[in-house]
C-alpha cells in the first residue's frame, strides 16, 4: 500500500539519579545522622499526538529520542532533581510498534499504541526511580548507615512508527478524465498527467490546507473502466482506496458526456460501485464535469439545461485552466468540515 508513512526510531528514558550516603557533620553535632537525599527520577518519553503534523518525514532523519538521566542525591537532606520529561509529538493516526530483535537475526514487532487524537500521551519508555539516600536506612540498630541505593536503571526501546493516511476524497473516473490534472491544480502534488488512459498507475495523493490548518487529503486512483468491480483494467485493487474516505468527487470528461442524457454519464462507473461493495455505493458523491474549457458557451449551455432539468447538482469545471475549481473547492471544504463535525460528534458520543 502507497498510503502508509514509516520511520523507525530509538527511544531511551534517564536512569534513575542514585541516593547519597552522608553523614551529617558540624561542629556541635560530632555524632550526626545520616543526612544523604534521594536521587531524582531519570525522564520519561512520552509520545503524544498532533494534529499539526501530518507526515513521519522527520523521524527519518532524527532517530534518537533520549530522555536525560535523574540527579544524584546529595549531603544534608538534599534531594536529586528529576529529569525533565521529553515530549514527542507525532502525527494523530500514529501506530506505534515496539521491534523486538531476536538472538537469531530475526525481529519481531508487537503493537504498543495507536495515537488515536490530539493530545493523547503514551509513557513509552519510563525514566527510572531515583535511588533512596542513607537517611531512610535508619534503624533502631544501625543509626549511622552508610548505604544508598544506587538509581534504578532506564529502559530503551526500538520503535517503528507507522502512519497511514487516510484520504478524505477519493476522485474517481475514467481513464484521462482529467484527475491527475486537477489534483494537480488544487494541491503540490505532482502526478503524472498524459493524453494516454492508465497514465496513473499508483495512487497519489494532494493535501491542501485552509486558513485554519485544516487539511483535506485528495486521493487521485488509477481510472476506472467498466468490469472494474469484476478485475477489469487496473479495477478492484484500487477500490479499496476510496473506501475509507469521507465522500467521492466524480469526474466526466467533456468528450466522454452523452450528449443527450449528460447525466447518465456517471452510471457506469456508479455500477460498478453498487457491484463492488454497498458502502462505496452510499457513498456521498459530488458530480464534476471538466474540461469545459473544450466546449463553447452554446454547447455548454445545453449540457446544463439538460442537466438542471434532471434535479442534480453538478460542478462545471476546467481542471486545466481552473475554470469554476474554486466553486467546487468551497463545496468540497464545507462537505469536508460538516461531516468530519458529524464524526466527531458520534465519536463523542
Ligand atoms: N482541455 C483540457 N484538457 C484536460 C483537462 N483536464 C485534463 N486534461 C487533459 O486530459 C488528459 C488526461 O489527463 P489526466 O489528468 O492525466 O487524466 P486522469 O484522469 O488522471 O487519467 P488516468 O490517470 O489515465 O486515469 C491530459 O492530456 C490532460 O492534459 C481540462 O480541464 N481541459
Ligand atoms: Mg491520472
Amino acid at each position: 500500500m502507497r498510503f502508509v508513512d514509516e520511520a523507525t526510531i530509538k527511544v531511551r528514558s534517564g536512569k534513575g539519579g542514585n541516593g547519597c550516603a552522608s553523614l551529617r557533620r558540624a561542629a556541635n553535632l560530632p555524632k550526626g545522622g545520616p543526612d544523604g537525599g534521594d536521587g531524582g527520577k531519570g525522564g520519561d518519553v512520552v509520545f503524544r499526538g498532533t494534529n499539526v503534523l501530518m507526515s513521519l518525514y522527520d523521524f527519518r532523519l532524527h532517530r534518537h529520542y533520549f530522555a536525560k538521566c535523574g540527579e544524584s542525591g546529595m549531603g544534608g537532606d538534599r534531594y536529586g532533581k528529576a529529569a525533565d520529561t521529553l515530549y514527542v509529538d507525532l502525527p494523530v493516526g500514529t501506530l506505534i510498534y515496539e521491534i523486538t530483535e531476536h538472538e537469531d537475526g530475526t525481529e519481531t514487532e508487537v503493537l504498543l499504541a495507536d495515537l488515536v487524537s490530539h493530545g493523547t500521551e503514551i509513557v513509552i519508555v519510563a525514566g527510572g526511580r531515583g535511588g533512596r539516600g542513607n537517611l531512610h536506612f535508619k534503624t533502631s540498630v544501625n543509626r549511622t548507615p552508610r548505604t544508598a541505593e544506587d538509581g534504578f536503571p532506564n529502559e530503551e526501546k526500538r520503535i517503528r512508527l507507522e502512519l497511514k493516511i487516510l484520504a478524505d476524497v477519493g476522485l474517481l473516473g475514467l481513464p484521462s478524465a482529467g484527475k491527475s490534472t486537477f489534483i494537480a491544480q488544487v494541491s503540490a502534488a505532482r502526478p503524472k498527467i498524459a493524453a494516454y488512459p492508465f497514465t496513473t498507475l499508483v495512487p497519489n495523493l494532494g493535501v491542501i490546507e485552509d486558513d485554519d490548518y485544516e487539511r483535506m487529503v485528495i486521493a487521485d486512483i488509477p481510472g476506472l473502466i467498466e468490469g472494474a468491480s469484476e478485475g477489469r483494467g487496473l479495477g478492484i485493487q484500487f477500490l479499496k482506496h476510496v473506501e475509507r474516505t469521507r465522500f467521492l468527487l466524480h469526474i466526466l470528461a467533456a468528450e466522454d458526456l452523452n450528449r443527450e442524457n449528460p447525466i447518465d454519464g456517471y452510471d457506469m462507473l456508479n455500477q460498478e460501485l453498487r457491484e463492488y461493495s454497498t458502502e462505496l455505493d452510499e457513498k456521498m458523491q459530488i458530480k464534476v464535469i471538466n474540461k469545459i474549457d473544450t466546449l463553447d458557451e452554446e454547447e455548454l449551455a445545453e449540457i446544463k439545461a439538460k442537466i438542471d432539468a434532471t434535479g442534480e447538482k453538478v460542478f462545471y469545471i476546467s481542471a486545466l485552466t481552473g475554470e469554476g475549481v474554486d466553486e467546487l473547492l468551497k463545496t468540497m471544504w464545507s462537505q469536508l468540515l460538516e461531516m468530519n463535525a458529524k464524526e466527531e460528534a458520534k465519536q463523542a458520543e
